[in-house]
């Protein structure tokens, strides 16, 4: 990243941090109007992401964002369910707050509604295809994964920042949210290719985040990749080691991984994917401007967290 880059960044962070206790104070006002809820609603000052919280419940992560997970902090636990379900609450009190004068209102109710189903579907298929301890790899095959991501992270982390944009600038042609859609969901595919490469290879110190993937017996890019060139005995060992809590067990995945050279695996898969988004923005980013997506583009292309 350059100098310029950089300070663009601290820039983005600063207003980021600024809009964000704005948003807290506003949550957490209401409880003033109805003293008798003020305990809950205090507990919104410590604000994390609604998907995050459940997620983390579900693939027993241990950390987010440098921390324990929200579950994990003492005293906690599985209150967390409910914490979750607040937060998702707060997103139509923010609509409602900042929106609900206005034209597109309905519009981003719809889509957060639509959004939320979508990726409750995809962690469905996440969930489903990674039952707790019983390896089954013929249940790790291409399309699958595709589906899982495309519904578990592109819609909600992609297209649903674009699109909501999109109803506010008063454009809502199903063309035009076509068109979008299509950069927008292989984006996000490759995203959360970059996140399962991440939790293995990633740093936790950079990330924020320990992996589990291996673990949680997930259906995983890695393994995808690692089933497709593996020979028959390697395939045996991986049945072998698979989706268990064993350290000693998810060593030798990982190192099976680096015998097939996953890493060098990725990282050409990276660069054919930036090519092939390049060509996607080119043929349908028309009405918006192109810059638009080859920022975001930017942003996570060779992405370390
Ligand atoms: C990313 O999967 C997907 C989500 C965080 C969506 C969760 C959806 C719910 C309905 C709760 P991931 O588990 O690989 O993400 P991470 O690596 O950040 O834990
Ligand atoms: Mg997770
Ligand atoms: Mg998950
Ligand atoms: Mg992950």
């Amino acid at each position: 990243m350059d100098g310029d880059q950089k300070s663009v960044f601290a820039q983005e962070k600063q207003d980021f941090v600024q809009h964000f206790s704005q948003i807290v104070k506003i949550l957490t006002e209401d409880g003033m109007g109805h003293p008798e809820v003020g305990d809950a609603i205090a507990r919104l000052k410590e604000l994390q992401a609604f998907f995050l919280v459940a997620d983390d419940i579900m693939d027993a992560s241990l950390t987010r964002r440098g921390q324990p997970c929200w579950y994990k902090k003492p005293g906690i636990g599985l209150d967390a369910i409910n914490d979750a379900m607040l937060l998702e609450a707060c997103i139509y009190r923010l609509l409602k707050h900042y929106c609900h004068r206005q034209p597109y209102y309905l519009n981003l109710i719809e889509l957060f509604l639509q959004t939320t189903y979508q990726t409750e579907i995809g962690q469905t298929l996440d969930l489903t295809t990674a039952p707790q301890g019983k390896v089954d790899l013929t249940r790790f095959t291409e399309q699958r994964y595709k589906s899982i991501v495309k519904y578990k992270t592109a819609f909600y982390s992609f297209y649903l920042p674009f699109a909501a944009a999109m109803f506010m600038a008063g454009i809502d042609g199903e063309k035009e949210h076509t068109n979008a859609k299509s950069i927008l969901l292989d984006m996000g595919e490759f995203f959360q290719i970059q996140d399962d490469y991440l939790d293995l290879f990633g740093d936790p110190s950079v990330t924020g985040k320990i992996g589990t993937d291996i673990q949680d017996n997930k259906c995983s890019w890695l393994v995808v990749k690692c089933l497709q060139l593996a020979s028959s005995e390697q395939r045996k060992m991986l049945e072998e080691n698979y989706g268990q809590k064993d350290p000693e067990k998810v060593a030798k995945v990982k190192e099976l991984y680096e015998k097939l050279e996953l890493t060098a695996h990725f990282t050409k898969f990276e660069e054919e994917s930036y090519s092939r988004l390049m060509g996607l923005i080119e043929k349908h980013s028309s009405p918006l401007p192109p810059s638009i997506f080859l920022e975001m583009a930017k942003k996570i292309y060779k992405r370390q967290k």
